[in-house]
């Protein structure tokens, strides 16, 4: 609300002082009314042309001075590094064009500004030229192409080699759910029509599968680190999309059919904890929420930093909210959270009684 208060007032004064100089400049003796560019205008505009360029490349440097803290850690999935590379080449390739070509265009701009008597000299055509800049061009963006293919299609290639782990991620508004296969790795047919709430059937297990029967439904993923992972993704309702930023992963999550992305995990929970830009990062968040504590403000605990599950489909009004912790730990401590996990036949064929699925400590069941 400040903020927009503190807009509006600068745009008024801005306003004001507009039309403060229309008032000042109708009340001057008028001494030059042509619409024609004279050589002052010509000079004023060449300089200012060139203010623009210095503008535009003191804000780049700022930017990347204020705010690369904001980028994201290294990659925590084995596909990662091949990634951020890719884009990092691409970002580098673009930054030095950019670069030249705005100092080329505005430096011109310029020097060969509008000069009484002065008269453009120019080439009908150059074939050379227009060669060199065609060719070059092509050849970068052929192989930027090329690479970026080959690395999507690797990234994108789910299959069942190396006996992965298979995790399916359930969006719904607004908030995710993650079944494992269990025991045998392999997931129990599923149907939204066969959600039965007063059975706690939320994920709409089909009952008489024996696959689903040691299931294991969760509202926290959990990771044994250096494993394949295979998710498999469905939506209840909407388009949701599932995110992972720190594992260079993003999926939609389709009503109707299951997507997939697949990739294995090479950073723990405990490990990207230790990593220096991470560590920055949460201190500087702990300043701001000490700040809070200070004024009795929510959110103002302590924040320690875990990699999270997002939705990145804008689908309703809580979707900022619609998030999972991940955890990626060793294999032994994985193996003794998933011992302490009941199945879906012991929360729902058996027991019949809430809560639906394991729900980490502090939060209660719900849907
Ligand atoms: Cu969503």
């Amino acid at each position: 609300m400040t903020t927009i208060l503190i807009l509006s007032v600068l745009a008024l004064v801005a306003i004001a002082i507009w039309q403060m100089t229309k008032i000042f400049e109708l009340s001057q003796l008028k001494v030059e009314t042509s619409q024609i560019a004279n050589d002052t205008d010509n000079k004023n505009n060449g300089y200012m042309l060139f203010a623009f360029m210095v503008f535009t490349y003191l804000i780049t440097i700022f930017s990347f001075w204020k705010y690369s803290k904001f980028l994201l850690p290294d990659a925590s999935s084995a596909h990662g590094e091949e990634y951020d590379y890719l884009l990092l080449v691409s970002f580098a390739i673009i930054f030095v064009v950019q670069f030249i070509t705005q100092f080329l265009l505005h430096y011109f701009g310029y020097k060969y500004r509008g000069k009484k008597g002065n008269k453009a000299l120019f080439f009908a055509d150059n074939d050379r030229l227009e060669f060199i800049w065609t060719i070059i061009p092509v050849i970068v963006l052929a192989g930027l192409i090329l690479w970026g293919l080959y690395t999507w299609t690797a990234i994108m290639d789910v299959n069942d080699d190396d006996d992965p782990l298979i995790v399916e991620l359930y969006a719904q508004q607004f908030g995710w759910t993650a079944r494992y296969g269990g025991e045998d790795n392999v997931l129990g047919a599923a149907n939204v029509r066969m959600i039965d709430i007063n059975k706690a059937n939320v994920l709409g297990l089909d009952e008489a599968d024996t696959y689903a029967a040691d299931d294991v439904i969760v509202k926290e993923l959990h990771l044994p680190v250096g494993r394949k992972v295979n998710f498999k993704m469905r939506s209840q309702d909407v388009l949701h999309s599932a995110y992972m930023p720190h594992f260079r992963a993003q999926m939609n999550c389709v009503p109707g059919m299951t997507t997939e992305f697949s990739f294995t995990p090479i950073k723990t929970t405990d490990e990207i904890r230790q990593d220096p830009d991470v560590i920055d990062k949460v201190k500087r968040t702990n300043v701001i929420r000490a700040e809070r504590a200070a004024k009795g403000e929510d959110n103002s605990d302590p924040w320690e930093f875990d990699y999270i599950l997002l939705c990145n489909k804008i689908c309703g009004k809580s979707h900022y909210n619609m998030q999972m912790k991940i955890i990626v730990e060793t294999q032994k401590e994985y193996d003794e959270w998933m011992a302490q996990q009941k199945t879906f036949a012991e929360t729902v064929l058996i027991d019949e009684v809430k809560p639906a699925f394991n729900t980490p400590k502090g939060e209660t069941a719900g849907l």
